[in-house]
């Protein structure tokens, strides 16, 4: 799968994909994510990709004819599934949406800035737009970190255990059951003893009954979420 990022602030995604298991995907040439700098191919001088809103008000917009040329200029080479602006104001992103989108071969994703982007290129240009959540940011660099994150590490052969991805909490509706590890006893805090009884059976019905009773206290609703 090949993603391509336009934004502001290049130096903002660098790091989010350079590690750990982001890191492994991009070598194992899973995964491809390409930044591309707005101010790179901005017509305006000074490299000026925003400006003041039409009807006055605080704050700039990023212009349709830097964001539209640099969207062209990438549809020149393939063909995209999806142009993706990360907005507050989108849909918010859950599991499910990482599941759809990590089904995709090329991905373009728009980060906004300032007060946002001129509305016609979200008319004409933007196919998806996505929130990652009721808060604001400065800037849709690091939601669209999170995003490429969780649809990367779906991707087959991304997760060295192929099927751990499916026991996630919110894969299956329910959030994920505690987890511990070594020593069984921690300064006199035992390990749930039905750990450590070696039946397969007997430990899975435990982590069942664990994951409903945690989204029950925690998440009453994502049960009837969809
Ligand atoms: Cl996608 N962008 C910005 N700027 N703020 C956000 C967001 C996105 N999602 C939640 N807050």
């Amino acid at each position: 799968m090949r993603i391509d990022i336009i934004t502001v602030l290049p130096e903002l995604l660098e790091s989010p994909f350079s590690h750990s298991i982001m890191k492994r995907a991009r070598e194992k040439g899973l995964l491809e994510v390409y930044t591309h700098n707005l101010r790179d191919t901005t017509p305006y001088k000074q490299a000026q990709v925003d400006d003041y809103q039409f009807g006055g008000g605080a704050g700039m917009v990023m212009m349709a004819e830097p964001l539209a040329i640099a969207i062209e200029l990438l549809q020149k080479d393939r063909n995209y599934d999806e142009i993706i602006y990360m907005t507050p104001d989108g849909p918010l992103f859950d599991q499910k949406t990482a599941n759809t989108l990590s089904l995709k071969e090329n991905i373009m994703i728009i980060c906004g800035h300032y007060k946002g982007i001129d509305e016609r290129i979200r008319d004409h240009f933007i196919t998806k737009e996505i929130s990652i959540g009721d808060y604001v940011l400065s800037g849709g660099e690091l939601a669209a970190a999170v995003v490429v994150d969780a649809i990367g590490r779906l991707l087959p052969g991304v997760l060295s255990d192929e099927t751990s991805a499916l026991f996630d909490s919110f894969q299956d509706g329910l959030l994920a059951p505690p987890v511990y590890t070594r020593p069984a006893d921690f300064r006199g805090w035992p390990v749930p003893e039905v750990l450590l009884c070696g039946d397969p059976k007997k430990i899975d019905a435990w982590r069942h009954e664990q994951s409903l009773k945690r989204t029950e206290e925690r998440r009453p609703g994502l049960m009837k979420e969809d």
